[in-house]
């Protein structure tokens, strides 16, 4: 426990407004975890999986109206509505307090309420940050405990300081029709209510690490990111970081996990994962960009995971770790899921419980089912992956899964025209979120669904970060997704993409020359290396074309996109779109 004055005062009020019948602080012991893990077996909650196979590993099923991130029911409350913005929900911070407050109240009557003091980055780094979540569900405390560092050592580290977020989850009775994802960034709060899935629970995760701390970057001169952080180690030992930024589900956690060709690999090539998911960037005193990964795990998407696409993922799941929604094997109690691999079990359950047969047709996993594993388990976790500073980054990438519009790679000319290019990103919509999948949305630097505060005060943060950092990290845009006639994607992606990496390294150090176009620079096709590829030179200058047409209704696009930021849009992004337009006519 702690003599914390204002955290006593967080977990007193939220009794008086919860009301459970016990309260237990969660220490980080592991005899009190394995406990409650007991508890989570008794009900139901959590499953546990073969000890020989799968050691310390657990099945989760969620309800089932509970199966992605909700962002129709999620807000933001701001005294301003124009301190949300356009893109995000906005609910008055009095109304929300009032009115999910009464959802609240009397919620874990007959329940345990227990309180989760968690560390958003190593312990003791002057980049982490500290919050408190309370919750009612023994499937959030596990997961938190993987997802982040919890327990007494953070309350030491907070100290008397009133320097923490405050996150309060209630499962409550999992209404669909009462679920609120609320942020109160001007009070360091985040409320959770009506919901069990990872994305609006693990409060560490998408809730503080990205809207909260985005808001807190803005205030404090530092970034907070929806992107993976990755080392590619040359064949003499040095290691060049990358932080890339690629929307839900668009594979960002195969890139971070990266297996390099064996073409690669054999010359000495190494990809070392810092972080899949998130990265909170600072100036270092060196005037470089430094990013840490706030997290301590993967929460990562199990379909299509396998020993080909990301071993590293998939290894990193063997002990220790918590499957939601996949399809249990009865008969060796082990799971499996859709593109793990072909042989699906013939005795099983699916994500909703039930007898299942593959032959049915229908899918046994959900789209959405996810692991979570911890960090340390992943075979190439960085050495750098704890340092308190993080690492410095040589690039940043910018993704989205568009079939047509973008090429393979290009680069930024300059910074504001990389903020450009991150402000105009677009991709089809995954699973990961509710609502209709494969239609295109803007989705800028990856983060609509996570910016805290008005994404045109967001566009403005990262411009005037551009004047402050000597030593600018360059900003590229790449697209995995291009397809052909037949819709089937051309290029072979996975650990193939370390080619593309291997160009923006290269133009990172101007050891290679580029072809200027009128959205920024591309490879000359040949300097695309695809020995060992089953593509000739001809298919990479196809993946790198530049189709005028499709980038003048591109711009109308960004036009209206950009209309929605009235007067707010920052002047340099107009410029950037006045000059991409000059460039196409
Ligand atoms: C995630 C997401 O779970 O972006 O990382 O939805
Ligand atoms: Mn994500």
């Amino acid at each position: 426990m702690t003599d914390n004055k204002q955290v006593l005062k967080f977990v007193n009020d939220s009794i008086a407004l919860c009301k459970p019948d016990k309260v237990m602080w969660i220490t980080g012991d592991e005899a009190q975890l394995e406990s409650l893990r007991a508890e989570a077996m008794k009900t139901g909650e959590l499953i546990k999986l073969n000890e020989k196979e799968l050691p310390g590993c657990y099945l989760h099923r969620s309800a089932l109206n509970d199966v992605a991130r909700v962002e129709g029911r999620t807000f933001i409350c701001t005294e301003k509505e124009e301190d949300a913005g356009p893109i995000n929900n906005w609910m008055d911070p009095v109304k929300a307090y009032k009115e999910v407050g009464a959802i609240f109240n009397g919620c874990m009557k007959g329940r345990t309420m227990y309180v989760i003091p968690f560390s958003m980055g190593a312990i003791g780094s002057p980049f982490s940050k500290i919050g408190i979540e309370i919750t009612d569900s023994i499937y959030v405390v596990v997961s938190m405990k993987i997802m982040t560092r919890i327990g007494d050592k953070v309350l030491e580290a907070l100290g008397d300081s009133n320097d923490f977020v405050r996150g309060l989850h209630a499962k409550a009775d999992l209404d669909e029709s009462k679920r609120y994802i609320l942020h109160f960034p001007q009070d360091n709060t985040i409320w959770s209510v009506n919901s069990g899935y990872g994305g609006n629970v693990l409060l560490g995760k998408k809730c503080f690490a990205l809207r909260i701390a985005s808001y807190q970057g803005k205030n404090e001169g530092w970034m907070a990111e929806h992107m993976l952080i990755l080392g590619v180690q040359f064949p003499n030992g040095e290691i060049k970081y990358i932080a890339a930024a690629f929307p839900s589900a668009c594979g960002k956690t195969n890139l971070a996990m990266l297996i390099p060709p064996e073409l690669y690999s054999k010359k000495g090539y190494k990809v070392w994962c810092v972080g899949d998911d998130i990265a909170w960037i600072r100036i270092g005193k060196d005037g470089r960009l430094w990013a840490i990964n706030p997290e301590n795990g993967f929460f990562g998407v199990a379909p299509g995971t396998n020993m080909k696409s990301n071993p590293n993922a998939l290894l990193s799941t063997k002990k220790n770790a918590i499957f939601t929604n996949v399809v249990q094997n009865l008969d060796n109690n082990t799971v499996w899921w859709e593109g793990m691999d072909k042989n699906p079990p013939k005795n099983a359950l699916n994500w909703k419980g039930e007898k299942w047969d593959a032959e049915s047709g229908e899918k046994g996993a959900h789209p959405n089912s996810r692991f979570t594993a911890p960090a340390i388990n992943c075979p190439c976790i960085s050495s750098e992956f704890e340092a308190p500073e993080g690492v410095p980054l040589s690039a940043i990438i910018f993704g989205g899964r568009r079939a047509k519009t973008a090429p393979l790679v290009y680069q930024s000319r300059d910074w504001n025209n990389g903020v450009f290019v991150g402000s105009i990103m677009a991709s089809e919509t995954t699973a990961a979120a509710t609502g209709a999948v494969g239609v295109v949305r803007r989705d800028p630097m990856a983060m609509r669904p996570f910016v805290g505060y008005n994404m045109a005060d967001y566009f403005a943060h990262w411009i005037d970060m551009g004047t402050k950092i000597a030593h600018k990290p360059k900003i590229f845009n790449v697209n995995w997704f291009r397809t052909d006639e037949e819709g089937k994607f051309i290029w072979p992606g996975f650990g193939d993409n370390l080619r593309v990496l291997e160009w923006i390294l290269k133009r990172c150090e101007d050891k290679v020359d580029a072809i200027e176009t009128p959205i920024g620079y591309v490879p000359k096709a040949e300097d695309i290396n695809i020995e060992g590829l089953d593509i000739d030179v001809d298919t990479v200058k196809g993946l790198l074309d530049v189709d005028k047409a499709t980038w003048k209704t591109e711009v109308e696009g960004i036009e209206e996109f950009y209309a929605q930021f009235g007067t707010k849009l920052p002047k340099e992004l107009r410029k950037e779109l006045d000059t991409l337009k000059a460039k196409l006519k």
